[in-house]
Protein backbone atom coordinates (compact mmCIF):
# COMPACT_ATOMS: atom_id res chain seq x y z
CA UNK A 1 0.00 0.00 0.00
CA UNK A 2 1.47 3.30 -1.09
CA UNK A 3 0.54 6.35 0.42
CA UNK A 4 0.82 10.32 -0.71
CA UNK A 5 0.65 12.78 2.20
CA UNK A 6 0.58 16.13 0.05
CA UNK A 7 0.19 19.91 0.90
CA UNK A 8 2.25 19.41 3.88
CA UNK A 9 4.80 21.81 4.99
CA UNK A 10 7.90 19.41 6.36
CA UNK A 11 10.24 19.67 8.55
CA UNK A 12 12.35 16.43 8.11
CA UNK A 13 14.55 16.86 10.56
CA UNK A 14 16.96 14.35 9.37
CA UNK A 15 21.07 15.47 8.98
CA UNK A 16 20.13 18.32 6.78
CA UNK A 17 17.58 19.25 8.54
CA UNK A 18 15.19 20.47 5.57
CA UNK A 19 12.09 22.34 5.40
CA UNK A 20 9.60 21.38 2.08
CA UNK A 21 6.81 23.63 2.00
CA UNK A 22 4.88 23.06 0.06
CA UNK A 23 6.04 19.56 0.32
CA UNK A 24 5.23 15.76 0.18
CA UNK A 25 6.01 12.20 1.90
CA UNK A 26 5.16 8.91 -0.11
CA UNK A 27 5.42 5.91 1.92
CA UNK A 28 5.09 2.56 1.58
CA UNK A 29 4.17 -0.29 3.72
CA UNK A 30 4.97 1.65 6.89
CA UNK A 31 8.26 2.81 5.26
CA UNK A 32 9.13 6.26 3.91
CA UNK A 33 10.17 6.35 -0.07
CA UNK A 34 10.22 9.97 -1.01
CA UNK A 35 10.29 13.02 1.00
CA UNK A 36 10.36 16.79 -0.95
CA UNK A 37 8.85 19.83 -2.55
CA UNK A 38 5.49 18.74 -3.80
CA UNK A 39 6.91 20.10 -7.47
CA UNK A 40 9.96 17.38 -7.51
CA UNK A 41 7.62 14.45 -6.84
CA UNK A 42 8.71 12.35 -9.09
CA UNK A 43 6.71 11.90 -12.56
CA UNK A 44 4.52 8.89 -12.77
CA UNK A 45 4.15 8.27 -8.92
CA UNK A 46 0.72 6.43 -8.77
CA UNK A 47 0.08 6.49 -4.50
CA UNK A 48 -3.19 4.33 -3.94
CA UNK A 49 -4.42 6.80 -1.64
CA UNK A 50 -3.62 10.34 -0.79
CA UNK A 51 -3.98 12.37 2.47
CA UNK A 52 -4.25 16.29 1.85
CA UNK A 53 -3.15 17.95 4.87
CA UNK A 54 -3.73 21.00 4.24
CA UNK A 55 -0.59 23.27 5.04
CA UNK A 56 -0.23 21.76 8.13
CA UNK A 57 2.85 21.09 9.81
CA UNK A 58 4.58 17.46 9.74
CA UNK A 59 7.36 16.55 11.62
CA UNK A 60 8.78 13.15 12.57
CA UNK A 61 6.76 11.27 15.24
CA UNK A 62 8.10 12.47 18.46
CA UNK A 63 10.22 10.38 20.11
CA UNK A 64 9.86 10.70 24.58
CA UNK A 65 13.82 9.35 25.36
CA UNK A 66 13.45 9.39 29.22
CA UNK A 67 10.08 7.82 31.24
CA UNK A 68 9.38 5.96 34.34
CA UNK A 69 5.62 5.95 32.94
CA UNK A 70 4.81 2.12 34.23
CA UNK A 71 3.97 2.48 38.24
CA UNK A 72 1.09 2.60 40.85
CA UNK A 73 0.25 4.92 43.16
CA UNK A 74 0.93 9.31 43.69
CA UNK A 75 3.16 10.89 45.92
CA UNK A 76 0.87 14.26 46.09
CA UNK A 77 1.41 14.25 50.01
CA UNK A 78 5.24 14.30 48.71
CA UNK A 79 4.93 16.87 46.71
CA UNK A 80 3.36 19.18 49.54
CA UNK A 81 6.29 18.79 51.55
CA UNK A 82 8.70 19.85 48.92
CA UNK A 83 5.85 22.82 48.17
CA UNK A 84 6.82 23.72 52.22
CA UNK A 85 10.47 23.13 52.08
CA UNK A 86 11.25 19.60 52.38
CA UNK A 87 13.95 18.35 50.03
CA UNK A 88 13.71 15.70 47.37
CA UNK A 89 16.63 14.07 48.93
CA UNK A 90 15.40 14.63 52.63
CA UNK A 91 12.17 12.72 52.10
CA UNK A 92 14.58 9.84 49.86
CA UNK A 93 16.70 9.28 52.90
CA UNK A 94 13.16 8.84 55.21
CA UNK A 95 12.66 5.72 53.17
CA UNK A 96 10.04 7.74 51.03
CA UNK A 97 10.64 8.62 47.75
CA UNK A 98 10.89 6.40 45.09
CA UNK A 99 11.08 3.13 47.96
CA UNK A 100 7.11 4.66 48.50
CA UNK A 101 6.23 4.03 44.82
CA UNK A 102 7.97 0.87 44.99
CA UNK A 103 5.97 -0.71 47.99
CA UNK A 104 2.90 0.10 45.51
CA UNK A 105 4.25 -0.85 42.01
CA UNK A 106 5.21 -4.10 43.67
CA UNK A 107 1.32 -4.55 45.54
CA UNK A 108 0.20 -4.19 42.13
CA UNK A 109 -1.30 -7.13 39.44
CA UNK A 110 0.72 -6.66 36.32
CA UNK A 111 -2.99 -5.67 34.60
CA UNK A 112 -3.64 -3.02 37.36
CA UNK A 113 -0.08 -1.53 36.09
CA UNK A 114 -1.20 -1.94 32.99
CA UNK A 115 -4.23 -0.11 33.05
CA UNK A 116 -2.88 2.58 35.05
CA UNK A 117 -0.09 3.18 33.01
CA UNK A 118 -2.18 3.47 29.85
CA UNK A 119 -3.78 6.74 30.49
CA UNK A 120 0.10 7.98 30.99
CA UNK A 121 0.95 6.24 27.89
CA UNK A 122 -2.35 7.88 26.23
CA UNK A 123 -2.09 11.56 26.85
CA UNK A 124 1.64 10.93 25.47
CA UNK A 125 -0.03 9.98 21.87
CA UNK A 126 -2.26 12.26 21.56
CA UNK A 127 1.13 14.85 21.48
CA UNK A 128 2.13 13.25 18.42
CA UNK A 129 4.59 10.85 20.68
CA UNK A 130 5.36 7.87 18.44
CA UNK A 131 8.43 6.35 20.29
CA UNK A 132 8.46 6.33 24.12
CA UNK A 133 11.42 4.69 26.49
CA UNK A 134 10.01 3.07 29.44
CA UNK A 135 12.26 2.46 32.72
CA UNK A 136 11.59 -0.43 34.89
CA UNK A 137 13.15 0.57 38.50
CA UNK A 138 10.21 0.61 41.14
CA UNK A 139 10.36 -3.13 41.70
CA UNK A 140 13.82 -2.81 42.82
CA UNK A 141 13.12 -6.99 43.18
CA UNK A 142 13.76 -10.32 40.37
CA UNK A 143 10.43 -10.45 39.60
CA UNK A 144 8.55 -7.11 39.81
CA UNK A 145 11.06 -5.44 37.82
CA UNK A 146 10.36 -8.39 34.78
CA UNK A 147 6.55 -7.55 35.59
CA UNK A 148 7.32 -3.54 35.04
CA UNK A 149 9.42 -4.76 31.90
CA UNK A 150 6.37 -6.99 30.90
CA UNK A 151 3.80 -4.54 31.55
CA UNK A 152 5.96 -1.53 29.16
CA UNK A 153 5.68 -4.42 26.44
CA UNK A 154 2.06 -4.73 26.91
CA UNK A 155 1.77 -1.40 26.24
CA UNK A 156 3.61 -0.99 22.84
CA UNK A 157 1.71 -4.17 21.68
CA UNK A 158 -1.68 -2.65 22.62
CA UNK A 159 -1.25 0.54 21.15
CA UNK A 160 0.31 2.29 17.97
CA UNK A 161 3.50 3.25 19.83
CA UNK A 162 7.29 1.82 19.82
CA UNK A 163 8.18 0.89 23.45
CA UNK A 164 11.96 0.78 24.17
CA UNK A 165 12.71 -0.40 27.63
CA UNK A 166 15.52 0.36 30.14
CA UNK A 167 16.44 -1.92 32.94
CA UNK A 168 16.75 0.37 35.58
CA UNK A 169 16.98 -2.02 39.02
CA UNK A 170 20.02 0.09 40.44
CA UNK A 171 17.49 3.42 40.93
CA UNK A 172 17.47 2.50 44.58
CA UNK A 173 18.29 0.96 47.28
CA UNK A 174 15.09 -1.49 48.78
CA UNK A 175 14.80 -1.88 52.13
CA UNK A 176 15.80 -5.41 51.97
CA UNK A 177 19.47 -4.90 51.34
CA UNK A 178 19.62 -1.90 53.83
CA UNK A 179 23.28 -0.99 54.34
CA UNK A 180 24.43 -3.25 51.50
CA UNK A 181 24.47 -1.66 48.36
CA UNK A 182 27.63 -3.26 46.87
CA UNK A 183 25.60 -6.90 47.10
CA UNK A 184 22.47 -5.08 45.64
CA UNK A 185 25.08 -4.41 42.78
CA UNK A 186 26.43 -7.77 42.88
CA UNK A 187 22.57 -9.45 42.73
CA UNK A 188 21.94 -7.31 39.76
CA UNK A 189 25.17 -7.70 37.99
CA UNK A 190 25.72 -11.59 38.63
CA UNK A 191 21.98 -12.93 38.86
CA UNK A 192 19.22 -10.77 37.53
CA UNK A 193 20.70 -9.14 34.19
CA UNK A 194 21.85 -12.21 32.57
CA UNK A 195 18.54 -13.24 33.91
CA UNK A 196 16.51 -10.79 32.13
CA UNK A 197 18.97 -10.45 29.25
CA UNK A 198 18.31 -14.33 28.35
CA UNK A 199 14.14 -13.20 28.28
CA UNK A 200 12.49 -14.17 24.94
CA UNK A 201 8.73 -13.63 23.50
CA UNK A 202 8.83 -10.94 24.27
CA UNK A 203 12.45 -9.91 24.97
CA UNK A 204 12.49 -7.58 27.79
CA UNK A 205 15.98 -5.19 27.66
CA UNK A 206 16.89 -2.87 25.69
CA UNK A 207 19.27 -1.30 27.57
CA UNK A 208 20.31 -0.64 31.01
CA UNK A 209 19.79 2.53 33.34
CA UNK A 210 21.29 3.22 36.65
CA UNK A 211 20.81 6.50 39.14
CA UNK A 212 24.54 7.82 39.74
CA UNK A 213 23.87 10.15 42.84
CA UNK A 214 25.20 11.06 46.39
CA UNK A 215 21.95 9.53 47.70
CA UNK A 216 21.98 6.59 45.14
CA UNK A 217 24.66 4.57 43.49
CA UNK A 218 28.03 5.63 43.50
CA UNK A 219 30.64 5.79 39.95
CA UNK A 220 32.54 2.68 40.83
CA UNK A 221 29.43 0.60 41.43
CA UNK A 222 27.32 2.36 38.22
CA UNK A 223 30.81 1.24 36.13
CA UNK A 224 30.44 -2.60 37.99
CA UNK A 225 26.50 -2.28 36.13
CA UNK A 226 28.01 -0.70 32.62
CA UNK A 227 30.44 -3.59 32.42
CA UNK A 228 27.92 -6.40 33.35
CA UNK A 229 25.41 -4.57 30.73
CA UNK A 230 28.65 -4.55 28.03
CA UNK A 231 29.85 -8.44 28.18
CA UNK A 232 25.65 -9.11 27.42
CA UNK A 233 25.50 -6.81 24.83
CA UNK A 234 23.33 -4.12 25.70
CA UNK A 235 24.05 -0.69 25.57
CA UNK A 236 23.61 1.72 28.96
CA UNK A 237 22.59 5.02 29.89
CA UNK A 238 22.63 7.25 33.00
CA UNK A 239 20.70 9.50 35.07
CA UNK A 240 23.06 11.55 36.95
CA UNK A 241 24.40 14.57 37.96
CA UNK A 242 20.78 16.00 38.68
CA UNK A 243 21.78 16.69 42.33
CA UNK A 244 24.85 16.17 42.69
CA UNK A 245 28.22 15.89 40.76
CA UNK A 246 29.62 12.07 41.76
CA UNK A 247 31.73 11.44 38.53
CA UNK A 248 28.56 9.87 36.84
CA UNK A 249 28.90 11.23 33.32
CA UNK A 250 32.52 10.13 33.42
CA UNK A 251 31.89 6.55 34.07
CA UNK A 252 28.70 6.96 31.52
CA UNK A 253 31.08 8.56 28.55
CA UNK A 254 33.94 5.59 29.33
CA UNK A 255 31.25 3.20 28.58
CA UNK A 256 29.98 5.03 25.46
CA UNK A 257 26.29 5.67 26.99
CA UNK A 258 23.81 5.97 24.05
CA UNK A 259 22.80 8.99 26.85
CA UNK A 260 23.50 11.12 29.99
CA UNK A 261 19.89 12.10 31.80
CA UNK A 262 19.89 15.53 33.82
CA UNK A 263 22.97 17.15 34.13
CA UNK A 264 22.12 19.86 35.90
CA UNK A 265 25.51 19.51 38.37
CA UNK A 266 27.57 18.60 35.48
CA UNK A 267 30.32 21.12 34.19
CA UNK A 268 32.35 21.62 30.99
CA UNK A 269 35.06 18.44 31.84
CA UNK A 270 31.50 16.23 31.64
CA UNK A 271 30.08 17.86 28.66
CA UNK A 272 33.92 17.20 26.79
CA UNK A 273 33.62 13.74 27.63
CA UNK A 274 30.40 13.23 26.77
CA UNK A 275 31.25 15.14 23.19
CA UNK A 276 33.91 12.98 22.75
CA UNK A 277 32.30 9.39 23.35
CA UNK A 278 29.19 10.68 21.17
CA UNK A 279 26.10 10.06 23.68
CA UNK A 280 23.04 12.06 23.81
CA UNK A 281 22.42 14.71 26.61
CA UNK A 282 19.33 14.15 28.41
CA UNK A 283 17.57 17.18 29.03
CA UNK A 284 14.80 16.67 31.69
CA UNK A 285 13.58 20.62 32.49
CA UNK A 286 9.97 19.21 34.06
CA UNK A 287 11.73 17.38 36.76
CA UNK A 288 13.59 20.80 37.16
CA UNK A 289 10.59 22.79 37.74
CA UNK A 290 8.84 20.59 40.25
CA UNK A 291 11.56 20.40 42.01
CA UNK A 292 12.40 23.93 41.86
CA UNK A 293 16.06 23.29 41.35
CA UNK A 294 18.10 26.64 40.44
CA UNK A 295 21.18 24.61 39.01
CA UNK A 296 21.03 24.86 35.36
CA UNK A 297 22.59 22.22 33.18
CA UNK A 298 26.07 23.65 31.67
CA UNK A 299 23.92 24.01 27.67
CA UNK A 300 26.83 26.17 26.36
CA UNK A 301 29.50 23.63 27.32
CA UNK A 302 27.28 20.93 25.63
CA UNK A 303 26.79 23.02 22.69
CA UNK A 304 30.48 23.67 22.06
CA UNK A 305 31.44 19.91 22.76
CA UNK A 306 28.96 19.48 19.93
CA UNK A 307 27.00 16.71 22.74
CA UNK A 308 23.39 16.44 20.63
CA UNK A 309 20.53 17.74 23.04
CA UNK A 310 17.66 15.82 23.71
CA UNK A 311 14.56 16.37 25.84
CA UNK A 312 12.20 14.32 27.53
CA UNK A 313 8.85 14.39 29.93
CA UNK A 314 11.10 11.97 33.00
CA UNK A 315 6.73 11.12 33.68
CA UNK A 316 7.25 9.89 37.20
CA UNK A 317 5.44 10.06 40.61
CA UNK A 318 8.26 12.43 42.48
CA UNK A 319 10.20 14.89 40.36
CA UNK A 320 7.82 14.83 37.14
CA UNK A 321 4.36 13.94 37.84
CA UNK A 322 2.34 13.94 34.65
CA UNK A 323 2.74 13.02 30.43
CA UNK A 324 3.13 15.49 28.59
CA UNK A 325 6.48 16.39 25.97
CA UNK A 326 4.50 19.39 24.93
CA UNK A 327 5.33 20.92 28.31
CA UNK A 328 8.71 19.19 28.78
CA UNK A 329 9.68 21.23 25.23
CA UNK A 330 8.02 24.52 26.27
CA UNK A 331 10.49 24.34 29.90
CA UNK A 332 13.56 23.30 28.16
CA UNK A 333 12.73 26.94 25.61
CA UNK A 334 11.98 29.12 28.82
CA UNK A 335 13.75 27.61 31.87
CA UNK A 336 17.09 26.24 29.74
CA UNK A 337 16.59 28.65 26.98
CA UNK A 338 17.23 26.03 24.37
CA UNK A 339 16.05 26.97 20.63
CA UNK A 340 13.05 26.11 18.84
CA UNK A 341 15.22 24.13 16.51
CA UNK A 342 17.00 22.56 19.34
CA UNK A 343 14.11 21.59 20.92
CA UNK A 344 12.47 20.08 18.14
CA UNK A 345 15.42 17.83 17.16
CA UNK A 346 15.11 17.40 20.90
CA UNK A 347 12.52 15.30 20.77
CA UNK A 348 12.83 13.68 17.05
CA UNK A 349 16.17 12.85 15.99
CA UNK A 350 18.35 13.57 18.87
CA UNK A 351 15.98 11.82 21.24
CA UNK A 352 15.42 8.66 18.77
CA UNK A 353 19.41 8.36 18.76
CA UNK A 354 19.46 8.49 22.61
CA UNK A 355 17.46 5.21 21.57
CA UNK A 356 19.91 3.94 19.41
CA UNK A 357 17.39 3.81 16.68
CA UNK A 358 18.63 6.94 14.85
CA UNK A 359 18.14 5.11 11.77
CA UNK A 360 14.16 3.71 12.02
CA UNK A 361 12.83 6.67 13.91
CA UNK A 362 13.25 10.65 14.48
CA UNK A 363 13.97 11.89 11.04
CA UNK A 364 11.51 11.64 7.55
CA UNK A 365 13.95 10.09 5.25
CA UNK A 366 14.04 7.21 2.61
CA UNK A 367 14.24 4.13 4.57
CA UNK A 368 12.60 5.77 8.06
CA UNK A 369 9.30 4.67 9.41
CA UNK A 370 6.50 6.11 8.35
CA UNK A 371 5.54 7.60 12.03
CA UNK A 372 4.45 11.84 11.58
CA UNK A 373 2.71 13.79 13.75
CA UNK A 374 0.83 16.54 12.25
CA UNK A 375 0.78 20.22 13.70
CA UNK A 376 -2.39 22.80 13.41
CA UNK A 377 0.50 25.26 13.67
CA UNK A 378 1.43 28.79 11.05
CA UNK A 379 5.20 28.09 12.07
CA UNK A 380 7.39 25.70 13.81
CA UNK A 381 8.39 28.13 16.62
CA UNK A 382 4.84 27.41 17.92
CA UNK A 383 6.23 24.06 19.20
CA UNK A 384 7.26 24.58 22.57
CA UNK A 385 5.56 28.09 22.51
CA UNK A 386 2.25 26.85 23.89
CA UNK A 387 1.53 25.72 27.36
CA UNK A 388 -0.88 23.27 28.46
CA UNK A 389 -2.30 23.52 24.95
CA UNK A 390 -1.70 20.59 22.52
CA UNK A 391 -1.82 21.78 18.61
CA UNK A 392 -1.46 17.99 17.42
CA UNK A 393 -4.20 17.16 15.00
CA UNK A 394 -2.96 13.88 13.32
CA UNK A 395 -0.54 10.67 14.35
CA UNK A 396 1.08 8.72 11.78
CA UNK A 397 2.63 5.24 12.96
CA UNK A 398 3.76 3.23 10.18
CA UNK A 399 2.26 4.60 7.85
CA UNK A 400 -1.41 4.29 9.39
CA UNK A 401 -3.27 7.05 11.10
CA UNK A 402 -3.40 6.12 14.47
CA UNK A 403 -5.40 9.77 15.72
CA UNK A 404 -7.12 12.33 14.28
CA UNK A 405 -7.69 15.54 16.43
CA UNK A 406 -9.80 18.29 15.38
CA UNK A 407 -7.85 21.36 15.82
N1 LIG B 1 15.48 10.65 38.51
C1 LIG B 1 14.25 11.05 38.28
O1 LIG B 1 13.94 12.12 37.83
C2 LIG B 1 13.34 9.97 38.62
N2 LIG B 1 14.26 8.92 38.87
C3 LIG B 1 15.46 9.36 38.88
O2 LIG B 1 16.40 8.66 39.11
C4 LIG B 1 12.53 10.22 39.83
C5 LIG B 1 11.89 8.96 40.31
C6 LIG B 1 10.99 9.16 41.47
O3 LIG B 1 11.13 10.07 42.29
O4 LIG B 1 10.05 8.33 41.59
FE1 LIG C 1 14.25 9.74 35.42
Amino acid sequence: MRTLWRKARIATCDERMQVHAPGAVLTRDGIVEWVGAEQELPAGTRPDRTVELAGRWLTPGLVDCHTHLVFAGQRAAEFARRTSGSSYAEIAREGGGIVSTMRATRAATEDSLVEHSRPRLQSLLHEGVTTVEIKSGYGLEFEAEAKMLRVARRLGTEHPVTVSTSFLAAHALPPEFGGRADEYVDTICSDWLPRLAREREPALVDAVDAYCEDIAFSSAQCDRIFAAAGSLGLPVRLHTEQLSNVGGSQVAARHRALSCDHLEYASEQEAAALGRSGTVAVMLPVAFYVLAEKQLPPLQALRAHGVPLAVASDCNPGSAPGASLLLAMNMARRLFGMTSEEVLLGVTRHAARALGLARQRGSIAPGSAADFAVWSVDTLDELGYWVGFNPCSMVVKDGAIVLERPI
